[in-house]
């Protein structure tokens, strides 16, 4: 055993100058690559860091659309509520507060829930990719495990990971660790963005401002919600989101965007005094 490990020892010995040679060989090609991607960041080409970078490697004459590629159709301009339309939806917002203090009962339907989502799921998407998942629990044993892993979380964060600052700004708005809401308030959504997905044939697909598309239906979602009657809280639990993918047995494209506690306030339920922008503060006409 002995000679042969010497052996094997030797023959590296012997073969030296080659594999300092593939050594430099990979460092010349990393420093090109690195060479290639600060030239485009100084030439402006790639600004922005929602522009998608990451592309399976396809000849430019095999590259197929996610999307099926057919014809367009006559546009058919969807239902509104004219002519009090914008007056009558801002009426409706203007009356949504963010509760921390829910009603176990009554529980809205599901089905409700499910319209809200179905309206969610109109939103935009980049190349319409609608990389979006909206997980909803209203079991209580995965309220209380979402609760748990979240008020842990939450401990960490106010008392260490947030600036004393952050934790002083959020005194007006009476807000602690502590969280009934995630096991009182009769469903919670999760909604996670899909930061990519797959396609028919087993390719990965690029999706693009995966961040915003998903936030933007996460905006409808709140909107329909107030039109259902009901009350919700949006969280963004800091560094609860790999726990709760994990909880909810989610894929690993999948990242936890925004958690929702969904239902009626309490009898006695209280919100901050909050005042809100005028739209002349808001708004700028060019
Ligand atoms: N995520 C924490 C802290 C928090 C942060 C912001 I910004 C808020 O507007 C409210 C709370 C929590 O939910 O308590």
């Amino acid at each position: 055993m002995e000679v042969e490990a010497f052996l094997n020892s030797s023959k590296l010995l012997q073969h030296w100058p080659s594999c300092l040679v593939g050594l430099l060989l990979v460092l010349v090609i990393k420093y090109i690559v690195r060479k290639r991607k600060d030239s485009s960041k100084q030439d402006g080409t790639v600004r922005d860091e929602d522009v998608a970078t990451e592309f399976e490697e396809v000849a430019d004459d095999d590259l197929q659309p996610a999307l099926e590629e057919k014809p367009h159709v006559q546009f058919v301009p969807g239902q509104t509520l004219n002519p009090k339309g914008a007056q009558r939806f801002y009426e409706l917002v203007c009356g949504r507060r963010s509760i921390r203090s829910f009603s176990a009962l009554p529980k809205p339907s599901l089905s409700v829930i499910e319209e809200c989502i179905r309206a969610a799921g109109t939103a935009p998407s980049g190349a319409h990719t609608e990389p979006w998942t909206f997980c909803v629990v209203e079991e209580s044993g995965v309220k209380q495990s979402v609760r748990w892993i979240v008020e842990h979380e939450e401990q960490i964060n106010y008392n260490k990971r947030m600036h004393p600052q952050w934790v002083t700004d959020l005194r007006p708005l009476q807000t602690s660790h502590v969280k009934p809401y995630l096991t009182d308030a009769p469903y919670l959504i999760l909604i996670f963005k899909q930061t990519y997905g797959t396609t028919k044939e087993g390719r990965r697909k690029t999706h693009y401002y995966n961040e915003i598309s998903t936030s933007i239906s996460a905006g409808i979602l709140l909107c329909a919600l107030q039109a259902a009657g009901l009350s919700s809280l949006v969280t963004t639990p800091l560094n609860c989101g790999p726990a709760l993918r994990e909880l909810l047995q989610r894929p690993e494209n999948e990242k936890l965007l925004i958690l929702l506690a969904v239902g009626y306030p309490s009898d006695d339920c209280k919100v901050p005094d909050l005042e809100r922008k005028r739209l002349d503060e808001i708004m700028v006409k060019y």
